[in-house]
């Protein structure tokens, strides 16, 4: 219950913060994107992570809050970006379930797109498989309605749900991140299924991303099998902007 009231005050006196974690391409090493991953400063217990807080935001309806200002908070770090100088990229931003299906999320993805001048091609939207099997035509509508707009959609932890994959043929997605749980196994049980999903991923033409990279070893194999994108320790963990600057090109 504590926490619960901790929270309400901390979307009230928003103290929260973005830390950001580069994607990179396999082949160039080059920054091609960021993750922008939430964390709670509290002023009593700390650096709170997202997997403490998220699922008692989503239990809360906080969620819906919380979402609203990590968009525009994204969003706008990305504009100062690329106002100071620096090479556009597009920044990921998580979506929870409840945010997606929420009846205003696309009218509220336009406005702060509008309010913070950011092209939509510079927003990615990171969404999980549970969201893609929900409600196949309300998911449908509101992807179309995204694509529209002029935004990318990234499916996250991807291979962890239950679903037929029939779906990834139906919905507009464009990036599919294999799940960090399929890229331990690499060089230790079995990598088969990552090699499976690039496969996937490119004959229905998306990009793939690799997530969770932590060794030499696993980078080399997936840039072995034609993985386009890497994120992980291994590059750098999620850090705050003035980290994310020193990895960021000038235009
Ligand atoms: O950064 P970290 O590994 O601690 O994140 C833990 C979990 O919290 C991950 O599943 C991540 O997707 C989720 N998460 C991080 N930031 C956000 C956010 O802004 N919104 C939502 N909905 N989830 C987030
Ligand atoms: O659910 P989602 O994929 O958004 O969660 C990303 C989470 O994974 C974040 O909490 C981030 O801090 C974490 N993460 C990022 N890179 C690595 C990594 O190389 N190893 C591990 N164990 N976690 C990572
Ligand atoms: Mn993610
Ligand atoms: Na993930």
């Amino acid at each position: 219950l504590d926490l619960i009231n901790n929270l309400h005050r901390a979307v009230e006196k928003e103290e929260f913060v973005l830390y950001y974690q580069p994607q990179v391409n396999s082949l160039t090493g080059e920054v091609v994107g960021l993750e922008a991953l939430i964390r709670w400063e509290s002023p009593e217990m700390g650096i709170i992570s997202p997997a403490e807080f998220i699922p008692l935001a989503e239990e809360t309806g906080l969620i819906i809050a919380i979402g609203d200002w990590v968009l525009k908070a994204a969003c706008t770090q990305n504009k100062a970006w690329q106002n100071l100088g620096y090479a556009s990229l597009p920044v990921s931003v998580n979506i929870s379930a409840l945010q997606f299906q929420e009846s205003s999320f696309v009218d509220k993805v336009v406005k702060v797109l509008k309010d913070t001048e950011l092209d939509p091609r510079w927003l990615h939207l990171e969404i999980t498989e549970s969201i893609a099997i929900k409600d196949t035509e309300l998911t449908i509508d509101i992807l179309n309605r995204l694509k529209d707009i002029g935004l990318k959609i990234a499916l996250d932890d991807f291979g962890t749900g239950f679903s037929s994959l029939g779906y990834l043929k139906k919905f507009k997605i464009n990036v599919l991140k294999i799940d960090s749980s399929f890229i331990r196994d690499i060089g230790e049980e079995d990598a088969t299924i990552t090699k499976t999903i690039i496969v996937l991923g490119k004959s229905l033409n998306m990009e793939v991303i690799a997530e969770g990279v932590e060794t030499k070893e696993q980078f080399n194999y997936l840039k072995e099998v034609g993985c386009d994108k890497v994120q992980g320790y291994l590059f750098s963990r999620p850090v705050p902007p003035a980290e994310i600057e020193k990895m960021l090109y000038i235009a």
